[in-house]
């Protein structure tokens, strides 16, 4: 009888002792923040999101693991998007692009030719008008943190050379799921069709679709030298991406935490701009090596492409707000002008 008295005791007190510690390793679990993205590994987002990842690590001792999960294992840009709104996942990064059905502000980025240079996307971007487009993004469910650069976009297919806009006739070209690309195309004579990149690889693979448009780097470290024969070097518009959290979960964070992701998304900015420009800048000698026919797009063939995009630009300007719109234009002319 004693001893059983004496072992509810000890039972009892250890069951005291023992609620404290299982709180505290509730503490220490680290915060696990899944952060998606669309290429591969190998690429400059896959790259940029492993510095992410360590920055994140160190800066909180371990207290917050950031699993980097690439290749759209986690689902294609627009299903990521929901995950985040949805709080199902924590953090992703995609293009802009993708996001317009969301935040209609975020075509601007879409306007064909808008910016000459890293320069002025630099400016544009880190500057009011990228903040004031950002955000618009925490009444949708979203925090935007940072962008990336994704690049100036160039043309690839496997039919001809493309070195005038009557060139584009008939190709069955891949865009981003996003009306702006899907009616600028359209209207530069190209048969439209709007895909997730998780599925570009195989659908020109399979000649679903002739071509598609991204950056060099994308068209290297996505293999599509492989199953593309001509590349013209158009820049017809430059693609930010940016790095995005679920603002369900944001909200659950300490401050900070919050500064923690918010500093590790300025240093993952840093190196991927400066990585994805080193990158840029050899590319298109490695896409010739693998047998790409490169050819650059001549300066009157984009104006007349530009020309007839007048339409779709004022389209733009309409749908994310003249207001907008303008203080872009105004950023950009001052630049222009070197002020
Ligand atoms: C990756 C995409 C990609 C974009 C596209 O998920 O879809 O063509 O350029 O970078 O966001």
């Amino acid at each position: 009888m004693k001893f059983i008295r004496r072992s509810l005791i000890a039972t009892a007190a250890a069951a005291l002792l023992a609620a404290p510690f299982a709180a505290m390793a509730q503490d220490i679990k680290p915060r696990l923040i899944r952060f998606g993205y669309g290429l591969n590994e190998a690429s400059n987002q896959g790259r940029a999101a492993k510095v992410f990842a360590d920055a994140v690590e160190k800066a909180s001792g371990g207290k917050m693991k950031v699993r980097a999960i690439g290749a759209a294992a986690l689902g294609p840009d627009v299903q990521m998007q929901q995950a985040l709104i949805g709080g199902a996942q924590e953090m992703m990064v995609g293009s802009t692009a993708t996001l317009v059905g969301i935040t209609k502000e975020m075509a601007l980025w879409d306007t064909p030719f808008l910016l000459n240079n890293v320069k002025e996307a630099d400016a544009l971007l880190d500057g009011k008008v990228g903040q004031a487009v950002m955000a618009k993004l925490p009444e949708k469910g979203l925090v935007g943190l940072v962008y990336w650069e994704n690049g100036f976009r160039n043309l690839t297919n496997s039919k001809r050379p493309v070195t005038k806009m009557e060139d584009l006739d008939g190709i069955k070209l891949r865009v981003m799921q996003n009306n702006v690309f899907l009616d600028s195309f359209k209207t530069l004579g190209a048969n439209a069709v709007p895909m997730p990149f998780s599925e570009l690889f195989s659908a020109l693979e399979t000649k679903t679709v002739d071509g598609q448009e991204n950056p060099f780097n994308t068209i290297l470290s996505s293999k599509f030298f492989e199953v593309q024969k001509y590349l013209t070097v158009t820049n017809h518009v430059y693609s930010p991406w940016i790095v995005l959290v679920s603002k369900k979960w944001w909200d659950g964070l300490s401050k900070d935490e919050q500064k923690i992701l918010q500093d590790a998304a300025n240093e993952s900015r840093s190196f991927e701009r400066k990585d994805t420009r080193e990158e840029a800048a050899k590319a298109l000698g490695d896409l010739k090596g693998k047998g790409m026919q490169i050819n650059e797009l001549p300066a009157a063939e984009a104006g007349r492409m530009r020309d007839k995009l007048t339409r779709v630009n004022a389209s733009i300007a309409a749908n994310v707000g003249m207001e907008l719109w303008q203080d872009a234009q105004g950023q950009l002319t001052k630049l222009r002008a070197g002020k």
